[in-house]
């Protein structure tokens, strides 16, 4: 392969469209540093509390922090597919999205470290329904770009990443584990790190709404993968959070399965009612679109 034109020195830089706004609020909110928060208060807070809340933590910990490595080690065949095809606005976002889900390992690892002192092995909190989809689901779909990069398979990476892994499971995830810490009032250094990293994954699941939507707009015909990859993996994802439900009775911070399952459900409908208007719009419609839900803080 060999270039034949470059987009900075022939039509230039598209600074208006929304991968661009998304690097530029990159570059102003995802700059933050793992290694400067303050556990102090939360090593303090640690032992204080009791073996069921500091389990409940733990298991959700384990499955986050695992989380966080299997989307660092697989989003790079997606970044190599849109390279490929000189899209460099959205590779110069996605160089941001990179570097976040790893500062965002770098972030789990530190407070397993430092505040927990865990004892290098967790998996045995990932259960069945985890292994399908961050051992088995999310690294098949990204992997396979590697050999099939067409809009299809994108369509499929992108709602498994950032739909279901990003957007059911670490979005609810964090917005839970965040208001439990919240009402107890505890660990605010990890307080501190979930609320920047929420941030971080706005962006990332705006982008994967807008990707999908592009390619829904390019090709309506797209929209039977987007159901079938969801009806593959809707429910394995509400498994997970379902049987981290399970192992408690009563559950530690008055945390309610119903509260988890709403807000994903909220989510998840709000995005593919826009992914679901994109089939046939033009790309200027989607700009549009994808731009409203930036500013209306959705990333
Ligand atoms: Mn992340
Ligand atoms: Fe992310």
């Amino acid at each position: 392969m060999i270039h034949e034109t470059f987009a900075t020195t022939s039509r230039g830089l598209q600074h208006h469209t929304p991968p661009m706004r998304l690097y530029e609020k990159a570059k102003r909110l995802g700059i933050w540093n793992p290694s400067d928060i303050d556990f102090s208060q939360d090593k303090q807070d640690w032992p204080r509390m009791s073996e069921a809340e500091r389990d409940v933590l733990l298991r959700l910990t384990a499955m986050f922090q695992a989380g966080e490595e299997a989307v660092t080690l697989d989003l790079l065949p997606l970044i190599m597919t849109i390279a490929r095809e000189g899209r460099i606005e959205e590779e110069m976002y996605l160089t941001t999205f990179l570097f976040e889900e790893a500062k965002h390992t770098d972030f789990f690892n530190r407070f397993l470290r430092e505040v927990v002192q865990a004892e290098p092995d967790l998996t045995r909190y990932h259960g069945p329904d985890y292994h399908t989809i961050f051992y088995q689901a999310l690294p098949q779909a990204l992997l396979a770009l590697q050999t099939d990069p067409s809009p299809a398979a994108q369509v499929k990476a992108a709602v498994t990443y950032n739909m279901i892994v990003e957007g059911v499971l670490a979005e609810t995830g964090y917005h839970a584990y965040f208001q439990a810490l919240e009402r107890g009032n505890l660990l605010p250094g990890q307080r501190q790190g979930i609320a920047l990293l929420k941030q971080d994954e706005s962006r990332h699941i705006a982008y994967g709404i807008f990707l999908i939507s592009r390619l829904m707009a390019e090709d309506p015909s797209l929209w039977h993968v987007v159901e079938e990859t969801m009806n593959d993996l809707l429910m394995p994802a509400l498994a997970v959070v379902g049987d981290v439900f399970e192992q408690y009775d009563p559950m530690p911070f008055g945390l309610r399965l119903e509260d988890f399952i709403d807000y994903a459900t909220n989510q998840f409908n709000k995005r593919i009612e826009r992914i679901e208007k994109a089939r046939g719009a033009t790309l200027d419609e989607v700009y549009r679109v994808t731009q409203q839900a930036i500013e209306a803080g959705d990333a």
